[in-house]
Protein backbone atom coordinates (compact mmCIF):
# COMPACT_ATOMS: atom_id res chain seq x y z
CA UNK A 1 0.00 0.00 0.00
CA UNK A 2 1.56 3.67 -0.54
CA UNK A 3 -0.09 6.74 0.33
CA UNK A 4 -1.99 7.19 -2.83
CA UNK A 5 -3.94 4.19 -1.45
CA UNK A 6 -4.40 5.30 1.92
CA UNK A 7 -5.78 9.01 1.05
CA UNK A 8 -7.94 7.26 -0.85
CA UNK A 9 -8.93 4.30 1.86
CA UNK A 10 -8.99 7.11 4.52
CA UNK A 11 -12.25 8.89 3.51
CA UNK A 12 -14.15 5.74 3.54
CA UNK A 13 -13.56 5.19 7.50
CA UNK A 14 -16.54 5.03 10.11
CA UNK A 15 -15.26 3.27 12.68
CA UNK A 16 -16.27 6.00 15.48
CA UNK A 17 -19.79 5.93 15.84
CA UNK A 18 -20.11 9.60 17.26
CA UNK A 19 -17.73 11.08 14.53
CA UNK A 20 -19.91 9.95 12.33
CA UNK A 21 -22.99 11.20 13.44
CA UNK A 22 -21.28 14.79 14.11
CA UNK A 23 -19.55 14.87 10.81
CA UNK A 24 -22.34 13.92 8.93
CA UNK A 25 -24.76 16.21 10.88
CA UNK A 26 -23.12 19.32 9.89
CA UNK A 27 -22.35 18.37 6.42
CA UNK A 28 -26.19 18.73 6.57
CA UNK A 29 -27.15 21.32 8.94
CA UNK A 30 -24.11 23.66 7.52
CA UNK A 31 -23.03 26.96 8.57
CA UNK A 32 -25.41 29.82 6.94
CA UNK A 33 -22.56 31.54 4.97
CA UNK A 34 -21.65 27.92 3.33
CA UNK A 35 -25.63 27.23 2.62
CA UNK A 36 -24.90 26.45 -1.21
CA UNK A 37 -21.18 24.15 -0.40
CA UNK A 38 -21.78 20.36 -0.35
CA UNK A 39 -19.66 19.91 2.37
CA UNK A 40 -16.69 16.93 2.50
CA UNK A 41 -18.42 15.21 5.62
CA UNK A 42 -16.03 12.22 5.82
CA UNK A 43 -12.76 11.55 7.20
CA UNK A 44 -9.69 14.37 5.85
CA UNK A 45 -7.10 12.51 4.60
CA UNK A 46 -3.24 13.95 4.89
CA UNK A 47 -2.38 17.11 2.12
CA UNK A 48 0.74 17.35 0.86
CA UNK A 49 3.49 15.73 -1.13
CA UNK A 50 4.06 11.84 -0.63
CA UNK A 51 7.75 12.14 0.23
CA UNK A 52 7.79 14.76 2.65
CA UNK A 53 10.78 15.63 4.86
CA UNK A 54 8.68 17.29 7.69
CA UNK A 55 5.08 16.54 8.71
CA UNK A 56 2.33 19.13 10.52
CA UNK A 57 0.69 17.29 13.29
CA UNK A 58 -2.43 19.23 14.17
CA UNK A 59 -5.73 17.95 16.09
CA UNK A 60 -8.88 17.07 13.76
CA UNK A 61 -10.58 18.42 11.49
CA UNK A 62 -12.79 21.36 11.79
CA UNK A 63 -16.61 21.54 11.50
CA UNK A 64 -17.17 24.09 9.02
CA UNK A 65 -12.87 23.96 7.79
CA UNK A 66 -11.46 20.49 6.84
CA UNK A 67 -14.76 18.77 7.64
CA UNK A 68 -15.84 21.22 4.41
CA UNK A 69 -13.09 21.52 2.41
CA UNK A 70 -12.27 17.96 2.31
CA UNK A 71 -8.39 19.51 2.87
CA UNK A 72 -6.52 19.29 5.88
CA UNK A 73 -6.77 23.29 7.55
CA UNK A 74 -8.60 24.50 4.75
CA UNK A 75 -11.59 27.01 5.09
CA UNK A 76 -11.10 27.65 8.82
CA UNK A 77 -8.95 30.57 10.74
CA UNK A 78 -6.83 28.34 12.03
CA UNK A 79 -5.85 27.17 9.02
CA UNK A 80 -5.37 30.84 7.58
CA UNK A 81 -2.63 31.57 10.27
CA UNK A 82 -0.90 28.20 9.21
CA UNK A 83 -0.85 28.48 5.66
CA UNK A 84 0.20 32.66 5.87
CA UNK A 85 3.32 31.12 8.39
CA UNK A 86 4.22 27.98 6.29
CA UNK A 87 4.15 30.53 2.97
CA UNK A 88 6.41 33.31 4.85
CA UNK A 89 9.00 30.59 5.29
CA UNK A 90 8.95 28.92 1.90
CA UNK A 91 7.09 25.66 2.41
CA UNK A 92 3.75 26.70 1.39
CA UNK A 93 3.10 28.29 -2.34
CA UNK A 94 0.73 30.65 -1.89
CA UNK A 95 -0.21 32.71 1.97
CA UNK A 96 -3.84 30.92 1.91
CA UNK A 97 -5.61 27.67 1.39
CA UNK A 98 -9.73 28.51 0.83
CA UNK A 99 -10.47 25.53 -1.36
CA UNK A 100 -9.59 22.25 -1.78
CA UNK A 101 -9.06 23.74 -5.56
CA UNK A 102 -7.24 26.56 -5.09
CA UNK A 103 -3.78 25.21 -6.50
CA UNK A 104 -1.64 26.10 -2.98
CA UNK A 105 0.92 23.11 -2.89
CA UNK A 106 3.13 22.27 -0.47
CA UNK A 107 6.91 22.13 -0.62
CA UNK A 108 8.48 18.88 1.69
CA UNK A 109 5.50 19.28 3.55
CA UNK A 110 2.53 16.90 4.69
CA UNK A 111 -0.03 18.27 7.15
CA UNK A 112 -2.14 15.98 9.48
CA UNK A 113 -3.88 14.93 12.44
CA UNK A 114 -4.36 12.26 14.85
CA UNK A 115 -8.19 12.37 14.50
CA UNK A 116 -9.50 12.51 11.23
CA UNK A 117 -13.28 12.84 11.60
CA UNK A 118 -14.62 16.62 12.95
CA UNK A 119 -15.16 16.01 16.69
CA UNK A 120 -18.18 18.27 18.57
CA UNK A 121 -16.39 21.40 20.49
CA UNK A 122 -12.85 20.24 19.08
CA UNK A 123 -12.46 17.51 21.78
CA UNK A 124 -12.43 13.64 20.04
CA UNK A 125 -12.55 11.24 23.07
CA UNK A 126 -9.87 9.32 24.29
CA UNK A 127 -11.68 6.08 22.66
CA UNK A 128 -11.75 8.22 19.35
CA UNK A 129 -8.15 9.19 19.18
CA UNK A 130 -6.98 5.36 19.87
CA UNK A 131 -9.54 4.08 16.51
CA UNK A 132 -7.61 6.57 14.62
CA UNK A 133 -3.92 5.67 15.67
CA UNK A 134 -3.84 3.51 12.92
CA UNK A 135 -3.99 5.74 10.20
CA UNK A 136 -1.31 8.24 11.37
CA UNK A 137 0.83 4.81 12.12
CA UNK A 138 0.25 3.73 8.34
CA UNK A 139 1.03 7.25 7.20
CA UNK A 140 4.28 7.97 9.42
CA UNK A 141 5.47 4.70 8.25
CA UNK A 142 4.92 5.68 4.58
CA UNK A 143 6.50 8.90 4.89
CA UNK A 144 9.44 7.59 6.90
CA UNK A 145 12.06 6.73 3.94
CA UNK A 146 11.62 10.77 3.46
CA UNK A 147 10.79 12.41 7.27
CA UNK A 148 13.13 13.76 9.31
CA UNK A 149 10.99 16.60 11.73
CA UNK A 150 7.81 16.32 12.62
CA UNK A 151 5.79 19.86 14.09
CA UNK A 152 2.95 19.21 16.69
CA UNK A 153 0.31 21.56 17.03
CA UNK A 154 -1.04 21.39 20.47
CA UNK A 155 -0.91 18.87 23.67
CA UNK A 156 -3.35 16.66 21.73
CA UNK A 157 -1.41 16.29 18.87
CA UNK A 158 1.92 15.08 21.00
CA UNK A 159 0.28 13.02 23.69
CA UNK A 160 -1.38 10.91 20.50
CA UNK A 161 1.83 11.00 18.25
CA UNK A 162 3.95 9.41 21.06
CA UNK A 163 2.83 5.93 20.75
CA UNK A 164 2.67 5.99 17.03
CA UNK A 165 5.95 6.84 16.92
CA UNK A 166 7.46 4.30 18.97
CA UNK A 167 5.31 2.22 17.50
CA UNK A 168 6.75 3.12 13.57
CA UNK A 169 10.35 2.33 14.84
CA UNK A 170 11.63 6.00 16.60
CA UNK A 171 12.78 5.37 20.09
CA UNK A 172 10.77 7.75 22.47
CA UNK A 173 12.90 8.81 25.37
CA UNK A 174 11.60 7.58 28.83
CA UNK A 175 9.61 9.76 30.92
CA UNK A 176 8.24 10.76 28.00
CA UNK A 177 8.96 14.16 26.39
CA UNK A 178 6.26 16.79 27.20
CA UNK A 179 4.84 19.03 25.44
CA UNK A 180 5.60 23.05 25.52
CA UNK A 181 5.95 25.99 23.03
CA UNK A 182 9.09 25.57 21.17
CA UNK A 183 10.20 21.89 22.48
CA UNK A 184 12.60 20.31 20.41
CA UNK A 185 13.36 16.35 20.93
CA UNK A 186 15.67 14.29 18.70
CA UNK A 187 14.54 10.50 18.45
CA UNK A 188 16.98 7.83 16.82
CA UNK A 189 15.61 5.22 14.85
CA UNK A 190 15.74 1.47 16.17
CA UNK A 191 16.99 0.36 12.84
CA UNK A 192 17.99 2.09 9.34
CA UNK A 193 16.18 5.22 8.99
CA UNK A 194 18.11 8.65 10.19
CA UNK A 195 17.05 10.36 13.31
CA UNK A 196 13.61 12.23 13.63
CA UNK A 197 13.51 16.06 15.18
CA UNK A 198 10.62 16.63 17.25
CA UNK A 199 8.98 20.31 17.36
CA UNK A 200 6.06 21.31 19.94
CA UNK A 201 4.03 24.37 18.77
CA UNK A 202 1.07 25.97 20.63
CA UNK A 203 -1.89 24.89 18.74
CA UNK A 204 -2.87 27.86 15.83
CA UNK A 205 -6.53 27.72 17.50
CA UNK A 206 -8.14 31.30 17.59
CA UNK A 207 -8.17 30.42 21.22
CA UNK A 208 -4.78 30.72 21.04
CA UNK A 209 -4.21 33.29 18.14
CA UNK A 210 -6.60 35.80 19.24
CA UNK A 211 -5.50 36.37 22.87
CA UNK A 212 -1.80 36.29 21.78
CA UNK A 213 -0.33 33.12 23.31
CA UNK A 214 0.80 32.11 19.84
CA UNK A 215 1.64 35.08 17.79
CA UNK A 216 2.75 34.78 14.07
CA UNK A 217 6.73 35.63 14.92
CA UNK A 218 6.58 32.74 17.06
CA UNK A 219 4.75 30.11 14.69
CA UNK A 220 7.59 31.44 11.59
CA UNK A 221 10.10 30.67 14.03
CA UNK A 222 9.12 27.22 15.24
CA UNK A 223 8.35 26.33 11.70
CA UNK A 224 11.55 27.32 10.13
CA UNK A 225 13.65 25.54 12.71
CA UNK A 226 11.74 22.34 12.23
CA UNK A 227 12.05 23.00 8.07
CA UNK A 228 15.54 23.66 9.00
CA UNK A 229 15.72 20.24 10.71
CA UNK A 230 14.39 18.83 8.10
CA UNK A 231 16.74 19.79 5.45
CA UNK A 232 14.14 22.16 3.87
O1 LIG B 1 4.94 13.72 -7.62
P1 LIG B 1 5.37 14.53 -6.44
O2 LIG B 1 5.83 15.92 -6.74
O3 LIG B 1 6.34 13.77 -5.54
O4 LIG B 1 4.06 14.73 -5.52
C1 LIG B 1 3.32 13.67 -5.05
C2 LIG B 1 1.89 14.11 -5.01
O5 LIG B 1 1.68 15.06 -3.99
C3 LIG B 1 1.48 14.73 -6.31
O6 LIG B 1 0.18 14.25 -6.58
C4 LIG B 1 1.50 16.20 -6.00
C5 LIG B 1 0.99 16.15 -4.60
N1 LIG B 1 1.00 17.33 -3.78
C6 LIG B 1 2.09 18.15 -3.58
O7 LIG B 1 3.16 17.95 -4.12
N2 LIG B 1 1.95 19.21 -2.77
C7 LIG B 1 0.78 19.47 -2.18
O8 LIG B 1 0.68 20.44 -1.43
C8 LIG B 1 -0.30 18.62 -2.39
C9 LIG B 1 -0.15 17.57 -3.17
FE1 LIG C 1 -12.31 6.53 11.41
FE2 LIG C 1 -10.59 8.18 12.58
FE3 LIG C 1 -12.96 9.09 11.77
FE4 LIG C 1 -12.81 7.45 13.85
S1 LIG C 1 -11.94 9.54 13.73
S2 LIG C 1 -14.26 7.31 12.13
S3 LIG C 1 -11.11 6.10 13.25
S4 LIG C 1 -11.30 8.29 10.48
Amino acid sequence: RDLVELDELVPTCRRCPRLVAWREEVARVKRAAFRDETYWGRPVPGFGPHDAALAIVGLAPAAHGANRTGRMFTGDRSGEVLFAAMHAVGLASQPHGHRADDGLRLFGTRITAPVRCAPPENKPLPSERDNCRPWLARELELLRPTLRAILVLGGFGWQALLPVLSAAGWRVPRPAPKFGHGVEVTLSAAEGTGELHLFGCYHVSQQNTFTGRLTPPMLRDVLRRAATAAGL
